[in-house]
């Protein structure tokens, strides 16, 4: 059994809630031990070797398969040693650390799959594309099991988006987006997002409602990542029930002192022409082959 050999402080610090409560996400360092990222990866490569994706960097711009995917694989549920992953999924500076945003007692949903994201040529390149998730959850995280640099795959967030989204779903939980819903994510759609560069082993907490997508990989090395799902003991109570005024009811006395002595305004999201150009040509593009103009959920 590989186990974590650094000695981490679980707890949260007063800078990742205030980033937290603003943001929508933070990213805590070096979480996971190289032995237990490259055991993730070694895993990941028996399930990519099975599905005849060779582990030769200058093959993969020109594989047929990855070129169709974009690059982008998702393995769900087919690796072998899930088990191993479900482990990670449990560790316990993230369980700790989501136990403390969220408050009270919380269940692990496991583990969502590997995602590794494979370099692509800039003619196969996809457009991002913000969403939530489709599914119930109240914070999930991200682990990176190798470095993600810049234009590397990394996944993208527009921070502050989880507070009006929040208000902008008919049910705290459950995915039913209201009449609000299409003005905001339209706000949003216009702007630059934040790339969530990282280092091995990092992990990225993120809450429910913030605006999240992939990116392309235009570097030369995998983006090898893992997404989990946590919620609260009583999450099929809350899960139905209207959201509140009040953002932060669900979550833990920590997280709501963080959003009681916040002085900074709310993030707003900033209009980028380049982005508004690139919407326009990807729409046109859209249109032209039957595809449809939006895909809110994952
Ligand atoms: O792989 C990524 O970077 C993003 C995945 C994602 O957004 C999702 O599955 O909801």
């Amino acid at each position: 059994m590989i186990s974590s050999n650094v000695i981490k402080n679980a707890e949260l610090t007063s800078e990742e809630l205030n980033f937290f409560v603003l943001n929508g996400y933070f990213i805590r360092k070096a979480v996971l031990s190289n032995q237990e990222c490259d055991k993730a990866i070694e895993i990941a490569w028996q399930e990519l070797d099975k599905q005849g994706i060779p582990n030769k960097p200058e093959k993969w711009k020109t594989h047929q398969r990855l070129k169709r995917k974009m690059g982008v694989i998702k393995l769900r549920g087919e690796v072998e040693d899930n088990a191993f992953l479900n482990t990670l999924a449990e560790n316990p500076v993230v369980r700790s650390v989501v136990g403390e945003l969220i408050g009270g007692e919380i269940k692990c949903m496991g583990t969502r799959g590997l995602y590794p994201t494979f370099p692509v040529s800039l003619t196969v390149a996809r457009p991002y594309e913000p969403h939530i998730e489709m599914h119930p959850v109240q914070v999930f995280a991200m682990y990176y099991f190798d470095d993600v640099k810049n234009n590397n795959g990394a996944l993208y967030v527009w921070p502050g988006s989880h507070l009006p989204i929040y208000h902008a779903c008919d049910y705290k939980f459950h995915y039913q987006p209201n009449q609000n819903f299409k003005p905001v994510y339209n706000r949003y759609n216009l702007s630059k997002p934040a790339e969530l560069t990282g280092g091995k082993g990092d992990v990225i907490f993120l809450h429910h409602r913030i605006l999240h997508s992939g990116s392309n990989n235009f570097a030369d090395k995998i983006r090898f990542a893992m997404l989990v799902d946590y919620v609260p003991a009583n999450f099929e109570q809350l899960r139905k029930q209207k959201p509140n005024e009040n953002t932060w009811e669900d979550w833990s006395e920590k997280v709501q002192l963080a959003v009681e002595s916040n002085t900074q305004a709310e993030i707003q999201p900033t209009a980028s022409l380049s982005r508004s150009l690139a919407l326009k040509l990807v729409h046109g593009l859209r249109k032209v082959r039957g595809i449809p103009q939006h895909s809110y959920g994952e």
